[in-house]
């Protein structure tokens, strides 16, 4: 396994399959790969790509890898299906839409599909994206279909987070579900030849306004939860300045037109996180959340160890019979751990 890691760092392209595939499987060795890749991480840019399924979220990936390209940057591209637990359908699709990439040493692609929990697909996520990072790849995009909580996990593990929306897709308002403007650093409109692109454009200016300037609400780690605080909108001057109001690009993926802005884009947004340390800050929260969820994970595998499993299937049995409520049986079950209550 140390060959592996070593052969890695040195940029060899199988080492890196191979240990890809090692900590997406969760093999029993993970913790040491990960271990011992992780002091080489944190340089590479990590761009998520995130939105409604048949955006253009695909073809944009593969034309911005282009563009990176010609910039002379390595790109490293993880596409990551929630929705399905093969590794069939979108995937098949994005390999084909990114076969023009092939055959170029320095891009890198690579497909997940769901494994298990939506939890063990974050985890796998985050790890390949470490992975990657360490294997020197100047720039990671990360392409996730927003459906429930992949998109904030995507946020969570990206340094600037894309979402990308396009017209035709019904209304436009729901085409952008609740909840996923506050995790975009930029927005962008694909399909930008297709009729209602404007509509599209002047509904998501229309939405941000509403939140802006001052009012605008943020998102903030708080015990490795995600919050969102409404500023009072009295907040001083600077501050409401300082903010990062997300632009809105529009883009014809197929054909390459505004992948120049959106790059602008991306780069004004790194530029601003460095200027603001709001980097550091951004990395902060990232690593406290990371952390509560391990912890989570790691005192509940325990727990469950130490309880045994007729216990549960007793509890179950008593509130649904309207004998307990869930909330006292909690409290009943972990009477019944040494150390935990
Ligand atoms: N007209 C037009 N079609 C586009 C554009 N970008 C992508 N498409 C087409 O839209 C379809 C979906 O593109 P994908 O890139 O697979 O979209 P996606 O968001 O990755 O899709 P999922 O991964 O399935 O969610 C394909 O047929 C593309 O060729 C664009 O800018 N204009
Ligand atoms: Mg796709």
């Amino acid at each position: 396994m140390n060959d592996l890691v070593e052969q890695l760092l040195n940029g060899n392209r199988r080492a890196l399959a191979r240990l890809l595939t090692a900590v997406e499987n969760e093999a029993a060795n993970r913790g040491e790969v990960l271990a011992a890749l992780f002091p080489h991480t944190g340089r590479a840019w990590v761009i998520g790509v995130t939105g409604a399924p048949g955006t253009g979220k695909s073809t944009l990936v593969t034309a911005l890898t282009k563009a990176y390209r010609a910039q002379g940057k390595t790109v490293a591209v993880l596409a990551v299906d929630p929705t399905s637990p093969f590794s069939g359908g979108a995937i098949l699709g994005d390999r084909i839409r990114m076969r023009e990439l092939s055959g170029d040493t320095g891009v890198f692609i690579r497909s997940m599909a769901t494994r298990g929990s939506l939890g063990g697909l974050s985890r796998a996520t985050r790890s390949a994206i470490r992975v990657m990072d360490a294997a020197g790849f100047d720039i990671i995009l990360v392409e996730t279909v927003g459906a429930g909580q992949s998109e904030v996990d995507i946020a969570l593990a990206a340094k600037t987070t894309l979402v990308v929306d396009a017209p035709g897709l019904g209304d436009d308002v729901q085409a952008i579900k609740a909840g996923i403007l506050e995790i975009a650093d930029v927005l962008v409109v694909n399909k930008a030849d297709r009729p209602g692109a404007k509509n599209t454009v002047r509904s998501l200016k229309t939405m941000l306004e509403l939140g802006h300037p001052g009012s605008r609400s943020q998102v903030v780690a708080h015990h490795g939860q995600l919050l969102r605080v409404e500023s009072n909108g009295v907040g001083n001057k600077d501050e409401v300045e300082a903010m990062w109001l997300p632009p809105i690009v529009e883009t014809v993926a197929s054909e390459g037109k505004g992948i120049g802005e959106l790059i602008e884009a991306i780069d004004r947004h790194r530029h601003y996180l460095a200027n603001d340390a709001a980097l550091i800050n951004l990395e902060r929260q990232q690593i406290e959340i990371e952390l509560y969820d391990r912890l989570r994970e790691a005192l509940m595998t325990r727990l469950l160890q130490k309880i045994p499993g007729n216990v549960f299937a007793d509890v179950i049995g008593r509130i649904q019979a309207r004998e307990i409520d869930p909330e006292s049986a909690v409290m009943a079950v972990l009477a019944k751990v040494p150390d935990v209550s």
